[in-house]
């Protein structure tokens, strides 16, 4: 039984990985080829923290990105933004300015971290880290290089967005009394396209 559900959110443009994140870090799977879905969608984990039995509640944007269709009701009752770029492809780290400023144009006070996946790609890399690392110091974000192939950075990357969220709740007092949590537990099952409504 999970004492709180927190609300994450994969936020990129097409292609950068996030499926394939998410897919890896809840299920240890990746698969070189897949076809995208299309729709909201999200993955839950329970991870242990600071002995609280932590809901992750992982949502990917599953194909709307290419539509420029996500809806304030995405970013609703979120906790924390993973936001991905591609290592390899330059257009995905510019991509990222005009993500960070729709999300804060609809809330400002969640928890972020910026994620370069694909770093098993190295010779294949179009966007340097000492430049991202620049943009994250004058942005105050945290920065990792992940590979959803290769299973790289994955563990600290949530492990990182999952503090930054416990110590939001904590600050607001929300995790004094776990009973007052049980009551956010909706569902564990994977929700698919179909009956997948943003909360
Ligand atoms: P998206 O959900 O952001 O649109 P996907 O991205 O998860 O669908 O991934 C897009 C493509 O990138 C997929 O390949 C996937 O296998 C690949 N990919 C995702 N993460 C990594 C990674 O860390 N390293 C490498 N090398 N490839 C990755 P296809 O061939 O299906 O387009
Ligand atoms: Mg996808």
């Amino acid at each position: 039984m999970a004492d709180i559900i927190f609300k994450i959110l994969l936020v990129g443009d097409a292609s950068v990985g996030k499926t394939s994140l998410m897919l890896k870090f809840v299920d240890n799977h990746f698969e070189n080829s897949y076809s995208s879905t299309i729709g909201l969608d999200y993955q839950t984990k329970i991870y242990n923290y600071k002995g609280y039995n932590i809901k992750l509640q992982i949502w990917d944007t599953a194909g709307q990105e290419r539509f420029h269709s996500i809806t304030s009701n995405f970013f609703h009752n979120a906790d924390g933004i993973l936001f991905i770029y591609d290592i390899t492809n330059r257009n995905s780290f510019e991509g990222i300015k005009n993500w960070m400023k729709e999300s804060e144009e609809i809330d400002n006070s969640l928890q972020k971290i910026l994620l370069g996946n694909k770093c098993d790609l190295n010779d294949s890399r179009d966007v340097q880290k000492e430049e991202v690392e620049k943009f994250c110091n004058e942005n105050n974000i945290d920065l990792f290089e992940t590979s959803a192939k290769d299973n790289i950075n994955l563990e600290e990357a949530f492990k990182r967005i999952i503090e930054l969220v416990f110590k939001t709740k904590e600050a607001q007092n929300l995790l004094k009394n776990k009973d007052l949590s049980s009551s956010l537990i909706i569902n564990d099952n994977i929700k698919k396209n179909n009956n997948a409504k943003c909360c």
